[in-house]
């Protein structure tokens, strides 16, 4: 490459980096400053930047966000339940939003990579909890009497959302060397369809049975993206040099069959974020059957409404820098997020939780959630508002942090809060 390519190259790539940091930083959790190499030094840096810089890049750089900058509202007539996990605790409680009640509260061990890195969990149907520490390697079924019922760890790491089918759970993994190389720029070449890509970082859709914590399977998503003559790095957001061309959220089962749209139960819906798109996919012969992407950007869990709704919390947001821009801001630009619905050919169609949702401003760029409860209740959870909204019909019925680990000054983080009614 001439000189003058490779300095362009170079500044792009420094400059990529930076924005990187500052997004993995909150996503992947701070804490280990050895963790990340070259990124850590980056962040590292950003932390003795001058206090406006700071505020704009990084107002809250740790787990907690003050709770008087979130307006309350409780009003619940039923019960809603949220199982909310804090990493620094190493525990994880079921609440009562109704009425603050602590319900069941578990201890999950020390199994994180540094002191505030997060557990996710969620209940079983005989009470027992299956938890895993996000971008952490360890996974594990604890009973509800604290027994713990087996346990893995040190083979991948685990990202974001974790979906059963059945008696098994699909979840979102990553190789364990990924913690050293992720933007170091010191990935291995791959080819792909016969094109070059520099650094892709490749990712596991891992299936696990949950009685015994075995392996049922495990789809690479290069190959996936190989077998449909698909490539991710055209598409990748970051640029193949940072390796995240994929940037799995979510992966949801299918539990119906529909032969006029072509879906089989156990096909999967699987969020791809880098590459703005929801892919439907079925295990068994490595098809890509559908895309839906319209309008979507930066999504994260998707959701089956019945057999014939996709919904799929869209972040919507226009850069990776927004989150650290207040809503009422104009430099916002009036970009809130939203859930997006989809029918099974992936056609968009009008849903409206979309409009309940940008009618509160609801607004976050890295995890988002919906979840539509039993009782006719949708909860809703924006990570980077550090806020959990519950919508009854067209009604906001609840608006809170989450502050169950003895601070009344802070709310703590929302890791992917499951919610229950009963
Ligand atoms: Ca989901």
């Amino acid at each position: 490459m001439p000189n003058a390519a490779k300095f362009i190259a170079n500044t792009a790539a420094a400059l990529l980096l930076v924005i990187f940091s500052i997004v993995l930083g909150f996503d992947a959790g701070k804490g280990n400053d050895s963790r990340f190499g070259v990124v850590s030094s980056v962040t590292t840096a950003i932390g003795n930047l001058p206090a406006t810089a700071k505020i704009l890049l990084a107002p809250h750089p740790d787990y907690v966000f003050p709770a008087d900058e979130i307006s309350p509202l409780n009003e619940l007539t039923q019960d809603v339940f949220a199982l909310h996990t804090f990493g620094p605790e190493n525990r994880a409680v079921l609440v009562n939003l109704r009425n603050d009640a602590v319900v069941k509260t578990w201890d999950l061990g020390e199994h994180k990579p540094y002191p505030n890195a997060r557990y996710f969990a969620q209940m079983l149907p005989d009470s027992s909890l299956f938890a895993y520490v996000h971008e952490g390697d360890w996974m594990g079924r604890i009973a509800g009497d604290g027994t713990l019922l087996w346990e893995r760890h040190a083979e991948l790491i685990y990202h974001h959302s974790a979906e059963r089918f059945e008696d098994r759970v699909w979840i979102c993994a990553r190789d364990v060397e990924y913690l050293h190389d992720y933007g170091s720029v010191r990935m291995d070449t791959v080819m792909l369809n016969e094109h070059v890509g520099y650094g892709v970082m490749d990712e596991v859709m891992l299936e696990v049975d949950l009685a015994t914590g075995a392996t049922t399977d495990s789809i690479s998503m290069l190959e996936l993206f190989a077998a449909n003559d698909l490539n991710p790095i055209f598409k990748s957001f970051y640029g193949p040099t940072f390796g995240d061309c994929f940037h799995l959220n979510d992966i949801q089962p299918v539990t119906f069959t529909d032969t006029v749209h072509g879906y089989e139960s156990g096909d999967l819906l699987v969020s791809n974020r880098t590459q703005n798109e929801l892919l439907h996919v079925r295990p068994s012969t490595l098809e890509v059957l559908h895309m839906f992407n319209q309008g979507l950007s930066s999504q994260h869990d998707v959701d089956l409404l019945g057999d014939s709704l996709v919904v799929c919390f869209n972040n919507n947001s226009p850069s990776l820098f927004a989150d650290e821009i207040a809503v009422d801001a104009s430099e916002h630009m009036g970009t809130y997020s939203h859930t997006a619905a989809f029918d099974l050919s992936g056609e968009r169609v009008d849903f409206d939780l979309t409009g309940y949702m940008q009618r509160e401003k609801i607004y976050t760029s890295t995890e988002g959630l919906q979840q539509h409860l039993k009782n006719g209740l949708v909860a809703v959870e924006a990570q980077n508002r550090f806020c959990i909204y519950i919508f009854d019909g067209e009604t906001l019925v609840y608006r809170d942090g989450l502050n169950y680990f003895g601070s009344e000054e802070y709310v703590e983080i929302p890791n992917w809060t499951r919610f229950y009614t009963n």
